[in-house]
């Protein structure tokens, strides 16, 4: 049977703005105050989407979620009618009221980590929400994520859904930015490479001394059991502390990997021969032949890579075999990256052609290609049982970008979040986008 890796990408939400949030994230710090685009946001990401279906690749879309998330807001105690609620946090804890406005959402690399049927003890699809506990405006997301995930892949045959993580640093989950899948083909059994920054329980591991490590080796861990994946099936490995002490706050900031394919920084690991003899000797005994492409500091330094996002590019399969990367504009305007780039298409190796898109609303709060996409690699049938509501076809892009024009304004700045028009500005947005995709009821506001 034929298998596909189907891309769901994150709808920008008509709150994107750039509030600050990410210590750790120099993006976010760097552009913090700066006023946003919503509709630009938004319109960026619906042409990378419309773009790698035209160009034959499955291609899905994530909703995003209600914000000012007000329901946050009442559980730290901001109290009477929603208008109330906004202008007294506004009043009285802007940071708290600027981080339930976060579209972070978007961000959907974020949202779960997914094993395949081919993986999974009981031949199911399994999603386990991340419980982005590291920041508060992320840890809000996974109630959210997890019922739009339930509304797009309900069968219950073919998905198993996990909830979010205990809510504490030491179960630190992330998603699949720091996972990946190594396999021959889609449909059969594979590799799945976990990437940790630390871990909670055992000190001999090294953690970052400035930023935080984000993902621990415990929640990793955990998410291996709750999918049934087999101890051959799997491979851990520790990101390099120091990078992260750089800006590299995800594994996908600095490695991606595909098919047999792993390309990464020379820096961004731990004991990286160990890890690719590993990688190289699993994969094998699945009948892949594992290759990795290292992209070394003298020519791109890690400094180019956070500033750049070389590495949260899309690393695609082309139906010849050969590999295409999509990667963020601002690699265009790195001269290191853009060489290095240009001797990869040229070498006669596997990847073949990289084409650049502009994601600079995102990209300015630390989200390139890769960050906006949750990979998800299903069987025919399993592709047929997906919620066909959310499938990226040309008229459902036409109809969203409509969506966005009428909804969407164009600047937004810190003051604009504590306007109460625009909560409900947005709930109508997206009570007309839950009946786009066909989600049925899946936002606070629509369930309480
Ligand atoms: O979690 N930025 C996100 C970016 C996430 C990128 N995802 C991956 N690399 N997979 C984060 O740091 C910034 C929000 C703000 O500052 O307004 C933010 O949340």
């Amino acid at each position: 049977m034929k298998s596909y890796e189907v891309n769901f990408d994150g709808l920008v939400g008509p709150t994107h703005n750039y509030g600050g949030l990410s210590y750790g994230n120099v993006a976010s710090q760097s552009n913090s105050q700066q006023s946003s685009n919503p509709k630009e946001a938004a319109l960026q990401g619906l042409a990378k989407m419309k773009a790698l279906m035209e160009m034959g690749f499955q291609q899905g879309v994530l909703a995003p979620q209600e914000r000012p998330d007000v329901a946050a807001l009442r559980r730290l105690g901001f109290a009477g009618s929603d208008a109330q609620v906004i202008e007294r946090a506004a009043k009285d804890a802007m940071p708290l009221l600027v981080a339930s406005c976060s579209a972070s959402s978007m961000w959907v690399a974020n949202a779960a980590t997914v094993s395949p049927s081919a993986d999974s003890a009981d031949g199911r699809v399994h999603f386990t929400a991340a419980n982005l506990n590291c920041k508060y405006h992320r840890s809000i997301e996974h109630p959210t994520t997890s019922r739009v995930l339930g509304a797009m892949f309900a069968d219950q045959q073919h998905f198993a859904h996990h909830a979010a993580l205990p809510a504490v640093a030491q179960f630190g989950d992330e998603g699949a930015a720091n996972h990946t899948r190594f396999c021959r083909d889609y449909g059969q059994a594979g590799v799945e490479f976990f990437v940790f920054g630390r871990s909670a329980f055992d000190t001999r591991y090294p953690a970052p001394q400035k930023y935080p490590a984000r993902q621990t080796l415990e929640a990793s861990q955990a998410v291996a059991r709750l999918h049934g994946l087999s101890d051959d099936g799997v491979v851990y490995a520790q990101q390099n502390p120091s990078v992260i002490d750089q800006g590299v706050f995800h594994n996908d900031v600095i490695a991606v990997g595909n098919g047999e394919v792993l390309f990464y920084h020379e820096d961004a690991f731990l004991e990286t021969d160990k890890m690719l003899a590993e990688l190289d000797a699993k994969l094998g005994k699945r009948g892949g032949n594992f290759q990795s492409i290292c992209v070394p500091r003298s020519q791109v330094t890690v400094e180019d890579a956070v500033r750049s996002y070389l590495f949260n590019s899309q690393l695609l399969s082309r139906a010849d075999g050969s590999m295409l990367l999509i990667v963020p504009e601002e690699c265009r305007g790195n001269e290191r990256v853009w060489q290095y780039l240009q001797g990869l298409t040229s070498s006669g190796g596997l990847i073949r052609e990289v084409k650049v898109f502009d994601l600079k609303q995102s990209m300015q709060n630390g989200g390139g290609p890769a960050c906006l996409r949750l990979r998800v690699a299903l069987n025919q049938t399993e592709l047929a049982a997906v919620n066909p509501g959310v499938i990226m076809t040309a008229p459902l892009y036409d109809t969203l970008t409509q969506w966005v024009d009428k909804h969407y304004r164009d600047r937004l700045s810190e003051n604009d979040l504590a306007d109460p028009q625009l909560l409900l500005e947005c709930r109508t947005a997206l009570d007309e986008l839950t009946q786009i995709l066909k989600l049925g009821a899946v936002y606070p506001f629509q369930i309480n």
